[in-house]
């Protein structure tokens, strides 16, 4: 048997976890600046500890020589979204990509596990580049709303604590809280399209102070400063108005006036 070599081999998981968390965080982002609900709401990632790669090659039968081969979750993936309806559509953004070749998938949240457990689960292949050369590996993806995510990561400390054998009156505490999550998810999902436009108005309101106070600064180095300054306080004014309509009038004069000195400064 040769040596392991865990750093090496363990290196080009551990930069495709770092890669698609930027990958999955930038998306988040691109919604947020068009304005646009993303169904992903925070992106996590990790590299499979050495010990927990054993255990499991030790519970599967799986020789350490072919962990790699046999092993999906070495890297992984975790999408938390808020609602049930969101993991279907980052199961689909998922499935478009063209960084990732989904291999199997698995709906834990239709198919509840016995111990309570629900998430969608993907296998997909994902291509690195490193110091020895290109590297298709596999990765697993869980997506989950923020609720299983709660649960599921306190059963985890709980197998952890118990060593997989939790006592039975913890467990059917933890099959009620299991229960308990299925009806706040779909409570939360009947009032999803007033979350949703919350959400959407502040998100509408966040980006359009932010244009409205880059446009002000620039045209402070432009126009005449006092004027600047009343247009600040006018901004002020309505904000504190709370009126989205009228904020957005003022954006759309404030872009008129920020055009018309660009004109004159270009001829
Ligand atoms: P860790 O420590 O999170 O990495 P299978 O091949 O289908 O028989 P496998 O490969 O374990 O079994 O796949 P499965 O069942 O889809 O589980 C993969 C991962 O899902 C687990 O990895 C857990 O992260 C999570 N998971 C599955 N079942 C449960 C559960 O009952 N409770 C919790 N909290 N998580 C679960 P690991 O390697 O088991 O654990």
């Amino acid at each position: 048997m040769e040596i392991q070599l865990w750093r090496e081999i363990l290196t080009p998981y551990d930069q495709a976890v770092k890669e698609l968390i930027v990958k999955f965080e930038h998306l988040i982002k691109e919604h947020k600046e068009k304005g646009i609900y993303c169904p992903i709401e925070q992106v996590k990632g990790r590299l499979k500890a050495i010990s927990s790669i054993l255990d499991k090659a030790q519970k599967k039968n799986i020789e350490i020589s072919q962990i790699e081969k046999k092993l999906d979750d070495i890297a992984g993936i975790r999408l938390i979204c808020q609602f049930v309806e969101d993991i279907y559509k980052v199961v689909e953004i998922i499935r478009k990509r063209s960084d990732l070749r989904v291999v199997s998938e698995k709906d834990y949240i239709n198919h509840m596990k016995d111990s309570g457990y629900r998430s969608y689960h993907i296998i997909a292949e994902y291509d690195v580049e490193t110091l020895k050369g290109h590297k298709t590996i596999n990765v697993e993806i869980q997506i989950r709303t923020l609720a299983m995510d709660f649960w599921s990561t306190i059963e985890h400390s709980l197998q952890y604590k118990y060593k997989k054998n939790i006592p039975d009156h913890i467990r059917e505490r933890l099959s009620r809280a299991a229960d308990a999550i299925i009806v706040l998810d779909n409570e939360m999902s009947s009032v999803r399209s007033e979350i949703m436009d919350a959400q959407n108005s502040f998100l509408i309101q966040a980006n359009m102070v932010a244009d409205i106070l880059t446009n002000i600064q620039n045209l402070y180095h432009l126009a005449n400063k006092r004027e600047m300054l009343k247009i600040q306080d006018e901004f002020y004014r309505i904000y504190k108005e709370d009126n989205l309509e009228h904020l957005e009038r003022f954006r759309r004069e404030l872009d008129l006036m920020a055009e018309g000195y660009r004109a004159q400064s270009y001829h």
